[in-house]
């Protein structure tokens, strides 16, 4: 059995930033590592979604060409996804020959099924820009809620898909003009066709999806679903493989969720998708759930071929000092000032993950940060480690080798605790199997403050100093383990070089109660951060940055 994972794609106009970490790479990646110490077989992909209008402008506006602005700044992204750690196998984007042969494949399979049909309808157009103008570069009042800036295709306040020839006093985005309407001919995927088998799917995931994605699935299906257009009268995309439409291309959420398939066919067989035995898992933030739950499912269903995602795991958002991130307003922290930062990057993901917008909307912030980072990781996780390793390398030059087979209650505890923190990873739960790992770390400071080992140690109770010892590296152990999909150079470095284990970072179930360990001389492992550090980090990470000097930079680079 493999497991597919996947983050959802950016869209390359932009630099990313905190909200899309903590919204859909970092628990991909989380889920990723997890599975890995398992013992489980994956492959993680994701890419950059390159086509549509929003990057199309940006190149206009910078004045270079839409390939050679996304090709160079999707190498950014990938710089910054590296600097997070996301253990990517494949980070491609959808400019790749593959991706294009693949969605013109999908497309035909799609209209031999009978799925695709022409519709004639009113476009908007703009005459001052000679522009049929797409979704994106249309905005209006949004027929649902009345918000009076909605995009298009989808309204940013109440998240309802729109199509834009039902927003309200619609408005050319470049200029401001109202636009005439003309008539086009495109090209619809039949929605309503497989209406039924998408709400028996949806019914499948009552108890697999979490809340959000179950509800955002559910209202989806309570609305009528309807043919959805998926041509785009632009250059900048996939052309469509159809007479009389060669001059179009396809819809960005058409072609987009196919590159998952595609970036497995780049370094596996396609066919990993098609197999049964394969699970797939979409990691995504909160807006892209219709899409992921009704749309994506149902071209999959229409094509035929391939199998449907086992889950959807939905995110809330993330909010800087209580404001939503935004590229376009530059609110909150953007990636690309971390490589100018001596953060932790282990220490900020551990902290996104204690934040994680799992059930609800979350709030980062600066302070709150520095808190966690010093009282939890450092106070609580790495204050454990510390003490146990100095007490192991003074008292018995770093070996210890000992049967714990008298100290079950103790050891028992640990395994119970352990499940628990299994089960959370195991369920998305990843803010609470941090908080449950934050909780093994507790029962063994406790331990240690009940049993006293420096007493020992001062009465030359070696025996019993070596057994208490024994149980202390036991927890070591098991914290290691866990805390390596959230902190993954750590951990490893504390396996590795600390505790001198070759074999890889896994999980077993049973427990072994035989303890051999040669550890190596104890060094600090994380530093605790001050007020004007803290200060540092804050006029580092907000700071505004040009994303025009930062594409020229790469492209000198390259
Ligand atoms: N690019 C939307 C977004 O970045 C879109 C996701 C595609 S996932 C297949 O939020
Ligand atoms: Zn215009």
């Amino acid at each position: 059995m493999t497991k597919i994972i996947t983050a959802a794609l950016p869209y390359i106009n932009n630099v990313p930033h905190l909200g899309h970490i903590a919204g859909s790479h970092l628990p991909a990646d989380i889920y990723n590592r997890f599975c890995k110490i398992k013992g489980e077989d994956t492959l993680f992909v994701g890419g950059s979604d390159v086509h549509g209008t929003p990057s199309l402008i940006l190149s206009r506006e910078i004045g270079i060409s839409p390939e050679v602005l996304t090709d160079n700044l999707h190498k950014v992204h990938k710089k910054l996804y590296d600097y997070f750690n996301i253990s990517y196998d494949n980070y491609s984007k959808t400019s790749s020959p593959i991706h294009k042969k693949n969605v013109q494949n999908f497309f035909t399979k799609l209209d031999d099924n009978g799925y695709i049909q022409e519709k004639t309808s009113i476009m908007k157009y703009c005459e001052y820009d000679k522009l049929y103008l797409p979704d994106r570069l249309i905005e209006g009042t949004c027929p649902n809620c009345g918000y009076e800036n909605s995009n298009g295709d989808q309204c940013e306040k109440c998240g309802s898909l729109t199509e834009s020839s039902s927003l309200l006093d619609s408005r050319c985005k470049l200029c401001g003009n109202k636009p005439i309407e003309k008539e086009d001919t495109h090209l619809y995927f039949s929605l309503d066709k497989v209406s039924n088998e998408i709400s028996d799917w949806v019914k499948t995931k009552e108890e697999v999806f979490n809340n959000i994605t179950y509800s955002e699935a559910q209202n989806w299906l309570n609305k009528d679903l309807h043919p959805r257009s998926i041509t785009r009268n632009m250059t900048w995309g996939i052309p469509v493989p159809k007479k009389m439409y060669e001059d179009k291309v396809f819809y960005v959420w058409f072609e987009a969720p196919i590159a998952y398939i595609s970036f497995i066919e780049e370094i596996n067989n396609k066919n990993l998708w098609e197999n049964k035995n394969t699970k797939i898992y979409h990691f995504l933030g909160k807006d892209n759930i219709p899409f992921h739950t009704i749309f994506w499912p149902g071209l999959l269903i229409g094509n035929g071929e391939y199998n449907t995602p086992n889950n959807v795991i939905g995110y809330n958002y993330l909010t800087y000092e209580n404001e939503k991130f935004s590229k376009s307003k530059g609110v909150g922290i953007f990636c690309i000032n971390f490589l100018n930062c001596d953060i932790n990057i282990d220490s900020l993901r551990a902290y996104l993950t204690y934040i994680l917008p799992e059930k609800r909307d979350s709030n980062f912030n600066l302070l709150d940060y520095k808190n966690f980072h010093n009282s939890e990781l450092i106070g609580k996780i790495f204050n454990f480690f510390n003490r146990s390793l100095n007490m192991v390398w003074k008292n018995f030059d770093g070996e210890i080798k000992i049967d714990l087979s008298n100290d079950l209650e103790i050891i028992s505890k640990v395994d119970e605790k352990c499940s628990i923190i299994m089960k959370n990873y195991e369920i998305f739960s990843f803010r609470s199997a941090l908080s449950k790992v934050i909780e093994l770390a507790s029962i063994g400071n406790i331990y240690f403050d009940n049993e006293k080992p420096w007493e020992l140690a001062k009465n030359n109770d070696l025996e019993k100093l070596k057994e208490i010892l024994g149980v202390s590296m036991y927890i070591c152990e098991k914290l290691i383990i866990f805390l390596n999909p959230i902190l993954p150079t750590i951990s490893r470095e504390l396996w590795e070089k600390q505790l001198q284990k070759k074999e890889k970072i896994h999980y077993s179930k049973e427990t072994s109660t035989s303890m051999d360990l040669l550890i190596k001389k104890p060094y600090p492992i994380l530093n605790r951060i001050d007020d004007d550090q803290l200060q540092n980090y804050e006029k580092v990470l907000t700071r505004e940055f040009s994303l025009k000097n930062l594409i020229n930079e790469e492209r000198k680079i390259n």
